[in-house]
C-alpha cells in the first residue's frame, strides 16, 4: 500500500505530520518505562529491559503474531520471558501492544494489587502466557509449548489447512543458561528437534555476585557450542542492532525442525551513562540522577509515563492482530466446513473441557475395579486406569523420566513422540525437573493433559516446578510411585519419608495415596476433572488388597468411612499401603472387645474442602484417632491432635525386602492395634 501523497501548498499550514517512529523510539520508550516504574516503585529491574529492548524490537514488532484484544486466540505465537526479573519489559510490550494494561497498571508497578507484580504471573496479567522469575524454568516452560504446537499440528493440521503454525519465542538470560533445568530440557528439544521454538540470550557478561556482577569468575561456558552439541541451530548477533536481530529471527523461522538459539550480545542497562555495563543496573533503581542522565544520552525528553503519539502509534498491534486472528478464524471456518469432526474436537480441546460421556465411561471401568477388589500394587491399577483412559481422553500426553517401566505410565494406546511427526507418549530422559517444567509449558499451551511418573522420591528434583504447576493453577498429572520403605531393597535414597506431608504442603496441590485399585481410579477421574490446579498421585510399588466396600461413594471426598463398628471407641486414619494395617490392627481390636472404625483418607486437601459437617461425621469430636502413613508424622498431628498417635517414621528408611524393612519399623497391624489402646479413653 503506498502512503497518501503529502503536497505543499506555499502559504498553506499543513497538518504536522506525524513521523512514524523509529526503532531507536520505539526501544527507548521500553528503556523509559521500565527505568521509571522500577524507581517509582524503589524496586525492580532496569538493566534487562534496558539492555534487550532492541531485540523486543526486532521480535514484537516485526515477527510476534498476536492479538492483543484476545489473549487466548489458540494460534497466536508464544512469548516467555524467562528471565523473568526484567518484567518491565514485558509490560511494558503488553500496554503498548495494546493489551488490557493499562499505563495506571505499569505506574503501579510491584503494588499491592497491581497488574504488574514483581515477576510475570500467569492468569494475573493479559498476554502473561507463564509465571516466570524462577530462573531457567522459563526456557523449558517455552519447550513444552513448542512441543505442544507440533503435536497439536500434526494431529488437526491437513493439506492446505495450517490450524496450528505458531512459534514460541523465549527470552533467557545468563542466570536461565547457569540453571540445570535448561540443559536438561534444551537438550530434549534438540533430540526430538522441536522446530518454531527460537530463544534470545541476553548475553551481556553480568549477573550479581560480586561488586560489578561481573561474570567471569563463575560463569564461561561456551553457550553457541553448548547449544550446537544439543543439536539447536544457533546464530550470533549484536543485540542492540535491529536490523540484524530481524535477519537472525528471519533464519530461525526458516529452520523449521530444529531449535533456534540467537546469542545477542547485549550492554546491561544501555544508555545508562554510568550504569550500564554495571551489576548496579541488575536489580535497583537507577536513581534520579542517572535517570536523567539517561534521558539526556538516549534523547528521550519526555516526562515519566509519557509516550509520544507517534511512538504509541508505532508500537499498536491491535489492527494487525485482529486481522491476523480473522484470517485464521476464516481458516478454521473453511476447516470445519470440510473437517467437521476435526474442528469440533479440536475446539473442544482448547476448551479444556473433558469429552462428553467421560464420567459414563470411566465411572463403568471404576465400579468393575471396585467390585473385582483384585490385589494389586496402585502403580499397576494407575496403568489399569490408563488402558481406558489413554484412548479415551486424547489430550492426555504421558511420559516419564526414563522410568516407564517402573512408573507403569505406559499403555497400549501410548504412541512415542519421537524426532518428528506426532504422538501422545514422551521419553523425558533422567530429567525430572525438566520434565515437570516442560508439562508446564504443554499444559500452558492448551490442548493438553500432561502426565509425567518418576519416584516419589525424586520428585523433589523437579519440586519447583510442581510449585509453579500449583501457583498457576493448571491441571497436570505426576504419577509419583515406589512411594514409601515399601518399595524395599533400594533403600533409603529411594525410600521417600518426607515427600508425601512436603508435596500437600504446597497449596493447591491436590495430592492422592489410594489404598487400592477403587482409588486410584477415582484419584485419575478427580485429576482429570479438577481442571483449576495440579495433582500428584503417590502409588505404592508393592502389591495391595482391594478393599471391600459396597460402593465407591465417598472416595471422592478424599477421606471417607472405610469401614465401621458399632459404638466404635477410637478412629484408626490410614493411606495408601497402610490402610490395609489399620483394617489389620481394627480386627485384632474387635477380637479384644474394642471396636473401632477405619477412615481411608486417600486425598487431605480434598478432604479438608468438604463441608463441616461431613467432615464431623467421619471423624467425630468425641472418638481419640491414630494416623498411619510410612512416612513422617507431623502433617498428622492436626487430624488426630495432641491426644492422638501417628504411626510414622521421622527417619531415613533401610535397604532390605519391603515386608522386612516396614516389620523392622513398626508398620505391622499388631502395632496400630498397641497404638490404639493406648490412647483410647
Ligand atoms: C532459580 C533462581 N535462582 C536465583 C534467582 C535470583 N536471581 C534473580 S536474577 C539473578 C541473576 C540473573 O542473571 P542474568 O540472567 O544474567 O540477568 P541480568 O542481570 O543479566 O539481567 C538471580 C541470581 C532466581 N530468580 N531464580
Ligand atoms: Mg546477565
Amino acid at each position: 500500500m503506498s502512503s497518501p501523497a503529502v503536497s505543499t501548498v506555499p502559504g498553506a499550514t499543513a497538518p504536522a505530520a506525524s513521523p512514524s517512529a523509529s526503532d531507536r523510539d520505539l526501544a527507548n520508550a521500553l528503556r523509559a518505562l521500565a527505568m521509571d516504574a522500577v524507581e517509582a516503585a524503589k524496586s525492580g529491574h532496569p538493566g534487562m529491559p534496558m539492555g534487550m529492548a532492541e531485540i523486543a524490537v526486532a521480535l514484537w514488532h516485526r515477527h510476534h503474531r498476536h492479538n492483543p484484544a484476545n489473549p487466548a486466540w489458540p494460534n497466536r505465537d508464544r512469548f516467555v520471558l524467562s528471565n523473568g526479573h526484567g518484567s518491565m519489559l514485558l509490560y511494558s510490550l503488553l500496554h503498548l501492544t495494546g493489551y488490557a494494561l493499562p499505563m495506571e497498571e505499569l505506574r503501579r508497578f510491584r503494588q499491592l494489587g497491581s497488574k504488574t507484580p514483581g515477576h510475570p504471573e500467569h492468569g494475573h496479567t493479559p498476554g502473561v502466557e507463564t509465571t516466570t522469575g524462577p530462573l531457567g524454568q522459563g526456557v523449558a516452560n517455552a519447550v513444552g509449548m513448542a512441543l505442544a504446537e507440533r503435536l497439536l499440528a500434526c494431529e488437526f493440521n491437513r493439506p492446505g489447512f495450517e490450524l496450528v503454525d505458531h512459534y514460541t519465542y523465549v527470552f533467557l538470560g545468563d542466570g536461565c543458561m547457569m540453571e540445570g533445568v535448561s540443559h536438561e530440557a534444551c537438550a530434549l528439544a534438540g533430540t526430538l528437534r522441536i522446530g518454531r521454538l527460537i530463544a534470545f540470550y541476553d548475553d551481556n557478561g553480568i549477573s550479581i555476585d560480586s561488586e560489578k556482577g561481573q561474570i567471569g569468575q563463575w560463569y564461561t561456558d561456551d553457550a553457541r557450542r553448548r547449544f550446537e552439541a544439543y543439536g539447536w541451530q544457533v546464530l550470533s548477533v549484536d543485540g542492540h542492532d535491529v536490523e540484524a536481530v530481524d535477519r537472525a529471527i528471519k533464519k530461525a523461522k526458516r529452520n523449521k525442525d530444529r531449535p533456534s538459539l540467537i546469542c545477542c550480545k547485549t550492554t546491561i542497562a544501555k544508555g545508562a551513562p554510568k550504569k550500564a555495563n554495571t551489576g548496579a543496573a541488575h536489580g535497583a533503581p537507577l536513581g534520579a540522577e542517572e535517570i536523567a542522565a539517561t534521558r539526556q544520552a538516549i534523547g528521550w525528553p519526555y516526562p515519566p509515563f509519557e509516550v509520544p503519539q507517534a511512538v504509541r502509534d508505532g508500537w499498536d498491534a491491535r489492527e494487525p492482530g485482529k486481522r491476523a486472528e480473522r484470517r485464521w478464524n476464516l481458516l478454521f471456518k473453511k476447516y470445519a466446513a470440510l473437517y467437521p469432526a476435526e474442528a469440533a474436537e479440536f475446539t473442544r480441546r482448547i476448551s479444556g473441557n473433558l469429552p462428553a460421556q467421560f464420567r459414563e465411561k470411566f465411572d463403568a471401568f471404576l465400579a468393575d475395579a471396585n467390585q473385582k477388589a483384585e490385589t494389586v500394587a496402585t502403580r499397576k491399577a494407575s496403568q489399569n486406569a490408563l488402558e481406558v483412559l489413554v484412548p479415551a481422553v486424547p489430550e492426555l500426553l504421558g511420559g516419564s523420566a526414563d522410568l516407564s517401566g517402573s512408573n507403569l505410565t505406559i499403555v497400549k494406546g501410548s504412541h512415542i513422540v519421537g524426532r518428528e511427526g506426532g504422538g501422545n507418549y514422551v521419553f523425558y530422559g533422567v530429567r525430572e525437573f525438566g520434565m515437570c517444567a516442560m508439562m508446564n509449558g504443554l499444559a500452558l499451551h492448551g490442548g493438553f493433559i500432561p502426565y509425567g511418573g518418576t519416584f516419589l522420591v525424586f520428585s523433589d528434583y523437579a519440586r519447583n516446578a510442581l510449585r509453579m504447576a500449583a501457583l498457576m493453577k493448571i491441571r497436570l498429572v505426576y504419577v509419583l510411585t515406589h512411594d514409601s520403605i515399601g518399595l524395599g531393597e533400594d533403600g533409603p535414597t529411594h525410600q521417600p519419608v518426607e515427600h508425601a506431608s512436603t508435596l500437600r504442603l504446597i497449596p493447591g496441590m491436590d495430592v492422592w495415596r489410594p489404598c487400592d485399585a477403587a482409588e486410584t481410579a477415582v484419584a485419575w477421574r478427580a485429576a482429570l476433572e479438577r481442571s483449576k490446579g495440579p495433582t500428584a498421585l503417590l502409588l505404592s510399588r508393592q502389591n495391595l488388597p482391594g478393599a471391600k466396600r459396597a460402593s465407591v461413594e465417598g472416595i471422592d471426598k478424599g477421606g471417607y468411612v472405610l469401614s465401621d463398628a458399632a459404638a466404635a471407641r477410637g478412629v484408626i486414619i490410614a493411606t495408601g499401603s497402610e490402610v490395609q494395617l489399620a483394617l489389620g490392627a481394627q480386627k485384632l481390636l474387635a477380637e479384644g472387645g474394642i471396636p473401632v472404625r477405619v477412615v481411608s483418607m486417600p486425598s487431605t486437601s480434598v478432604f479438608d474442602r468438604q463441608p463441616e459437617e461431613y467432615r464431623r461425621s467421619v471423624l467425630p469430636d468425641a472418638l481419640p484417632r491414630v494416623a498411619v502413613e510410612a512416612g513422617v508424622t507431623d502433617f498428622w498431628r492436626k487430624y488426630v491432635g495432641l491426644d492422638g498417635a501417628v504411626i510414622g517414621l521421622d527417619r531415613f528408611g533401610e535397604s532390605a525386602p519391603a515386608g522386612d524393612v516396614l516389620k523392622h519399623f513398626g508398620f505391622t497391624p499388631d502395632n496400630v492395634a498397641k497404638a490404639v489402646r493406648s490412647i483410647i479413653r
